[in-house]
């Protein structure tokens, strides 16, 4: 399987995270890259490649272009107003306020376009965060072209980012792009699957309404849980696209049992759906060691996860989300290929 992968990615290493009232150093942070890439080369994956240029188009075609432009001059603008740090939002337009008129001054404007105060924005996020998306495009196109599947090692990762809104370590969606550009390249039905520990509110939120896009996401549970306001598994799709979100909320210690029954669920309710492609939105964070999820994955878990998903036998671009329990984001990665690769 070939790797799709930015040294860009580098570019985007905030020194602070808002965490239980410090700043402390982010979980979501360059090494991770670093620990997949070492694992990677162990187990002899070593058609790596970089990306091509970042393709705008289907950037723009799905998100707000207000929002684009805000991610591209936001650090210019803060730099400017005479703000001493990183970006992190101290204000957002809250419960009777207007969502309808975008503030000037830079402090407004990013609590307009934040929704999670944990994720600093920095002098080359917007840099960084282009390279990602372009990892997930090039891709999309080897698979598009007729490669089983491909891997983007993302960075940042996606799925926490809307049409216009950034959070949970995300600014572009990466995965919901990769799908976008497998609409335009002939798929009349593509199908998300997202097994991050938390829920893809960025990505449910740009297919809610859409038919020809399935949303399928194994998470833990709202009430418990970030993004804690989306998630619920009553959130099945509006209009059009009602029937096309599946949400699998799960509560704290969930095991490997319960989870891959959710996975085989979600499998299942795609193949009788009748998707032609299929975007694996991967995140490792339903590892038990995870610093910050609930889950009780093991390592071998993550193999016999990516066996289920393989034997889908769908074009699959796979692109990298969250995992933060550091030395063991590298082996349990690797192991989802391994597994989706054997299957
Ligand atoms: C892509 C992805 O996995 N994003 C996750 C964003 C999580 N944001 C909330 C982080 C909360 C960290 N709280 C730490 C508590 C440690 N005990
Ligand atoms: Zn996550």
């Amino acid at each position: 399987m070939r790797v799709v992968y930015s040294e860009d990615h580098r570019l985007h290493f905030p020194q602070a995270e808002l965490s239980g009232g410090q700043f402390v150093t982010p979980f979501e942070r360059p090494s991770r890259v670093e620990y997949v890439l070492n694992r990677l080369k162990e187990r002899q994956l070593t058609d790596i490649i970089a990306p091509d240029a970042v393709d705008m188009e289907p950037v723009r075609a799905l998100l707000d272009p207000g929002y684009l432009s805000f991610l591209e001059t936001a650090w210019d603008e803060w730099k400017k107003e005479g703000m001493a740090g990183e970006i992190i939002a101290a204000n957002v337009p809250a419960r009777g306020m207007h969502l309808d008129r975008i503030p000037t001054n830079i402090d407004g404007k990013v609590g307009y376009y934040c929704h999670a105060s944990e994720t600093a924005i920095t002098r080359g996020t917007w840099a960084a965060a282009l390279s990602s998306v372009a990892s997930a495009q090039t891709a999309q196109r080897l698979v598009a072209a007729g490669a089983d599947s491909a891997f983007a090692l993302c960075r940042p990762p996606g799925h926490h980012a809307t049409a216009d809104q950034y959070g949970g370590y995300c600014f572009i969606n990466n995965a919901a792009v990769a799908a976008q550009m497998f609409r335009t390249s002939g798929a009349d039905r593509v199908a998300i699957l997202d097994i991050d520990f938390h829920h893809g509110n960025g990505t449910q939120s740009l297919f809610y309404d859409r038919s020809d896009v399935m949303f399928a996401s194994l998470h833990g549970a709202p009430q418990e849980a970030y993004p804690y306001y989306l998630g619920y598994a009553d959130e099945t799709g509006r209009g059009a696209g009602e029937g096309t979100n599946l949400n699998y909320p799960m509560p704290f210690g969930t095991d490997y049992a319960t989870w891959s029954a959710a996975l085989d669920d979600a499998i299942a309710r795609i193949r009788a759906w009748g998707a032609e492609a299929l975007v694996l939105s991967l995140g490792v964070d339903a590892y038990k060691d995870d610093p910050i999820s609930f889950f009780r994955l093991d390592s071998d878990d993550f193999t016999d996860a990516g066996r289920r998903i393989g034997a889908m036998k769908l074009p699959t671009v796979i692109c990298m989300e969250g995992g933060y329990a550091i030395e063991a984001v590298g082996i349990n990665t690797v192991n989802v290929l391994e597994g989706f690769k054997g299957a």
